[in-house]
């Protein structure tokens, strides 16, 4: 562990680099062409997804930060205070501080794949909160993972916001809970945000925005494929398409090949029939229930939610 000034300790699990090129030949090789959403946050992927918070239309991010600020001291009171808190994927970490006046752990430790996104952050953090012990840990998430945990912390909670466990299909999720379950043991408790299934003119447009942002995110990842591989994808063949999936309740993101084409990554020749897609993302919307059965069937006791008067977004407070 590196230290570093103030109250930071930053401990590098080297998550192993996803392989981005073996990656992307095994999805477009597959009969019905994926990638991964992992591929969206290069450096401008991650400015884009920015700027999608703040669209009229994307209701997530202000919502679940309005449900955060409004019920911040209830949310405490379950989670407790003088705690260890562990926050997952914790980004530019600017949810968690909503809640760190009311929570007041002992120890804040943000947990993030990128290692200057969580640095950053982290220091910006212990510059409005000076007497927060930070344990900043890069590791990914969603494979097993280890945590810098002392032996005698026995008192554990977790933050994981922004629906981001909307992006596993549910059997992943189920996995990926399990194991945030067994990592805080008996008495921990989990903090989730998960966006609700709504009308799907309310999900279309916050997939398919007006100015076209979204499409531009999820065209990114061409550009970046081009980039990084050496790869000839023409951006003007290929449309974003964003729907919501009611029988799977899902929004599914899609980039749609407009004309027959050929393209060329990594060497490798792939061939698209006119109106043939690439998916790139699911996003899984729970209603309260669904929820509630993921989280129980992970090692969960579902024991609060909160959701906003319009019933767009909620957070759960779960226990192990
Ligand atoms: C980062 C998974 C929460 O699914 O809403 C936003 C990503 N994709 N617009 C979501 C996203 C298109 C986002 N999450």
């Amino acid at each position: 562990s590196l230290q570093t000034p103030g109250s930071i300790r930053f401990f590098d699990y080297r998550p192993t680099p996803a392989d981005v090129r073996a990656e992307v030949l095994d999805g477009l090789g597959r009969p019905a062409k994926c990638l991964s959403p992992k591929l969206f946050y290069d450096q401008r992927g991650s400015q884009l997804f920015d700027a999608i918070t703040e669209l009229p239309e994307y209701y997530p991010t202000r919502t679940e930060i309005r449900i955060l600020r409004e019920y911040g001291s209830e949310m405490a009171d379950l989670l407790g205070r003088d705690n260890v808190l562990i926050e997952l994927g914790s980004g530019s970490s600017l949810k968690i501080q909503t809640l760190l006046a009311a929570l007041q752990p002992s120890v804040y430790m943000p947990v993030d794949i990128s290692k200057e996104h969580l640095l950053e952050s982290a220091h910006a953090l212990a510059e409005r909160f000076p007497n927060l012990s930070i344990r900043a840990a890069c590791a990914d998430y969603s494979a097993p993972f280890r945590l810098p945990l002392e032996p005698d912390w026995t008192d554990l909670a977790a933050f994981f916001p922004g629906s981001s466990i909307g992006n596993f299909d549910p059997d992943q999720a189920r996995l990926l809970l399990g194991r945030v379950a067994s990592l805080l043991g008996p008495g921990g408790r989990l903090l989730i945000g998960v966006d609700l299934p709504k009308d799907p003119a309310i999900l279309n447009a916050a997939y398919d925005d007006a100015q076209g942002v979204t499409a531009a995110f999820n065209l990114n990842l061409l550009s970046r494929i081009n980039r990084e591989l050496e790869a000839d994808f023409d951006l003007d063949a290929f449309s974003h398409r964003a729907f919501f999936n009611t029988e799977r309740s899902r929004v599914e993101m899609h980039l749609v090949s407009r004309i027959e084409q050929q393209v060329e990554v990594a060497g490798v020749r792939f061939g698209f029939r006119a109106g043939e897609t690439i998916h790139t993302e699911n996003s899984y919307k729970y209603g309260i229930d669904a929820f509630h059965r993921l989280a129980e069937d992970a090692g969960f006791v579902a024991e609060q939610v909160w959701t906003d008067n319009q019933g767009l977004f909620s957070v759960h407070c779960l226990r192990v």
